[in-house]
């Protein structure tokens, strides 16, 4: 009877660790935000290919939906029931406010090869915010761009003054809502679930995502008209739960690494040229969709409203956040020197 119940014990704590109590091979389970074929899916099925090449252990994909909304695959991961997950800083702005940085407008340059580098070698992303994510009982893996931000709207929009009385969504984080208060706009904060209903029936007028994106979940049939504001790109992270990953062999935990770094080279691939190739899907599917580039005469009125978001950006982080934005920005300032 106490054997039995050893072993019942035994095996729950094993599931929990997500590794089958009868062999030594493990089976992980790994969600991230998006559909299959998007960004975050081509990381997790490079991550996941890479893993059951390399070792005996199995991993399991949940797309978005399958196991609720991000803050529901966030949460399972905290406790332990997922080890993976992808979450991006638009939904991490209430657990770790620091994450929030990649909303301060104009603080990333457009240039995607600029961008691409910074990723590759900055300490605030490679140093710093893996021991923000740590206090929360997270590994943080890898931090990735997706794509620069574009707006969609009712109508092409050019000005802080065209944003008047327009509802915008914004993932749900305090920092995005100062992002369109400051460039005139009405911030209305929603999940994902959310978004596509909300501009199908005008309750809200617009929002912002990466162009593969507004492809993929078909948001210009119902927000036809694109502007290139150039004020930022789609950042996301992918990140294991602490205690299981401080919980594997060294040798795993080695697995689990170059698998993330594999992953990482495959999705940076994958997105060069994908805003280009998705505008042109775009532009088949729909006669109605407008683009609007904005000029740079257009982009100074808004650029000149990113110090407000910055002085937020201190408000909500204090010492720490501005530690960051100070190392962010020399990071910057390294990767941009570099090409001059
Ligand atoms: O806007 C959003 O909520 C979604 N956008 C992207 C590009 N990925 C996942 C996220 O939930």
């Amino acid at each position: 009877m106490k054997a039995s119940k050893l072993l019942t014990s035994a095996s729950v704590g094993a599931l929990l660790l997500g590794m089958s109590a009868t062999a030594y091979s493990a089976n992980w389970r790994y969600a991230h935000e998006e559909f299959e074929g998007d960004v975050q899916d081509v990381f997790a099925v490079a991550f996941k290919e890479y893993i059951e090449e390399n070792s005996d252990h199995t991993l399991q994909i949940y797309r978005f939906g399958e196991l609720g909304e991000s803050d529901d695959i966030m949460e399972q991961t905290q406790n332990g029931i997922l080890q993976f997950v992808n979450q991006s800083p638009g939904f991490t702005g209430a657990l770790i406010p620091e994450a929030q940085i990649f909303f301060v407008p104009y603080l990333l340059p457009t240039d995607e090869e600029t961008v691409l580098e910074f990723f590759d070698e900055s300490v605030a992303i490679n140093e710093m915010f893996p021991e923000l994510y740590a206090e929360q009982g997270l590994e943080l893996l890898q931090m990735y761009p997706e794509g620069e931000m574009v707006v969609t709207a009712d109508e092409p929009i050019t000005s802080p003054e065209g944003f008047q009385n327009k509802k915008i969504r914004v993932m749900t984080n305090p920092l995005l809502s100062e992002t369109y208060n400051a460039f005139g706009a009405t911030p209305t904060p929603l999940p994902w679930g959310e978004v596509y209903g909300g501009l199908q029936t005008g309750i809200i007028d617009g929002q912002e995502n990466p162009i593969f994106w507004i492809e993929s979940g078909g948001l210009y049939e119902v927000s036809p008209n694109l502007i290139f504001t150039g004020h930022g790109w789609f950042t996301t992270a992918m990140m294991a739960n602490q205690d299981f990953y401080e919980g594997l062999s060294e040798e795993d935990q080695q697995l689990v690494r170059s698998a993330a770094d594999h992953a990482y080279d495959v999705t940076i691939e994958h997105i060069q040229g994908l805003s280009e190739e998705s505008l042109a899907l775009i532009r088949e599917a729909s006669d109605e969709v407008t683009v609007t580039r904005l000029t740079e005469e257009q982009i100074q009125a808004f650029r000149e409203r990113a110090p407000q978001v910055e002085e937020a950006f201190l408000e909500m982080t204090g010492e720490r956040g501005e530690e960051l934005l100070n190392q962010f920005k020399a990071d910057l300032e390294a990767v941009t020197s570099d090409d001059e």
